[in-house]
């Protein structure tokens, strides 16, 4: 879930999901930032059925927000934990998360100031929404604030998934998607058809450089000492577990973009890119 890159200024560009003539269910929750404290405000219950996830971040500091849903009645406290363990092996270990939730999606990072939007189906079920990532001082930011359960009721909602544009399969461990798309406005829908945790990642590689130097990039022995990407981060669609899917939208100028993985394999001990999760994107 920690990027290799998290340090880099995430170019997140955020886009409202059209009406496609059917109901539209949004929920949307605000992240806002009191010195080191964060409150977390949203709604307590939403119908289920097909949902956009509206985050808007008045913190200081990017917001890495990840849904997920309980698939026990565990409590907060027992949640917490559980992101305690993933955390303390640097995302690696997934064991505990997974016996009690499956992730929904979220955000690569909303960026101070802006807004970032998802979509998903919601069956009735305990939500939890929480920021991922820690303090300077190392504390969780779900311990800071950054946490918030809700409910989701078996009343319908009546909304549809939008058409994709563009449809992205998430395996263990390639990447299926086109290997060319339109530039502008569209919608990704991103599937988990593997076995792990995965997300999606989009990079807009620099004028002059290509994959080779992308690929270069993330093989250094030592990231910080590989010098500056060669590539500007475009944001992506968070966590998702297996067997689920989610929507996301992009406006995508016209060059050649990365698509990767950045989440670890516990059973390979390496990150997924480097197990095949990286490919290469012409926008047209
Ligand atoms: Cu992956």
């Amino acid at each position: 879930m920690k990027k290799m890159t998290a340090t880099l200024t995430l170019a997140l560009t955020a886009a409202a999901f059209a009406h496609q003539g059917h109901d539209h269910a949004a929920a949307t929750f605000t992240l806002a930032q009191k010195n080191a404290a964060f409150t977390l405000a949203g709604p307590a219950s939403l119908a289920s059925g097909y949902t956009t996830f509206a985050f808007s971040n008045t913190a200081q500091q990017p917001f890495t927000p990840v849904v997920a849903r309980l698939k026990t009645n565990a409590n907060d406290a027992a949640v917490k934990a559980a992101l305690g363990q993933l955390m303390a092996s640097h995302g690696e270990d997934m064991s505990a998360v997974e016996k009690i939730a499956e992730f929904v999606g979220g955000s690569a990072g909303v960026l101070p100031g802006k807004g970032y939007e998802f979509g998903a189906n919601l069956p009735a079920g305990r939500y939890v929404v929480f920021g991922f990532g820690a303090s300077e001082e190392g504390k969780p930011l779900y311990d800071l604030g950054q946490y918030r359960s809700f409910t989701v009721t078996a009343a319908k909602n009546g909304a549809a998934a939008p058409r994709a544009d563009v449809k992205a399969t998430l395996k263990d461990f390639k990447l299926e998607l086109p290997t060319t798309v339109k530039a502008g406005q569209q919608t990704w829908e991103v599937t988990n058809g593997g076995q792990e945790t995965h997300h999606l990642m989009l990079m807009r590689i620099n004028a002059g450089k290509t994959m080779k130097d992308v690929e270069a990039f993330f093989k250094a022995a030592d990231p910080s000492a590989a010098g500056a990407p060669p590539f500007e981060d475009v944001g992506g669609l968070e966590t998702i577990s297996a067997g689920r899917s989610a929507f996301t939208r992009f406006d995508l100028a016209p060059g050649d973009y990365a698509v990767a993985c950045f989440l670890p394999s516990a059973k390979e001990h390496a990150p997924h890119f480097a197990l095949g999760m990286l490919a290469g994107l012409s926008v047209k």
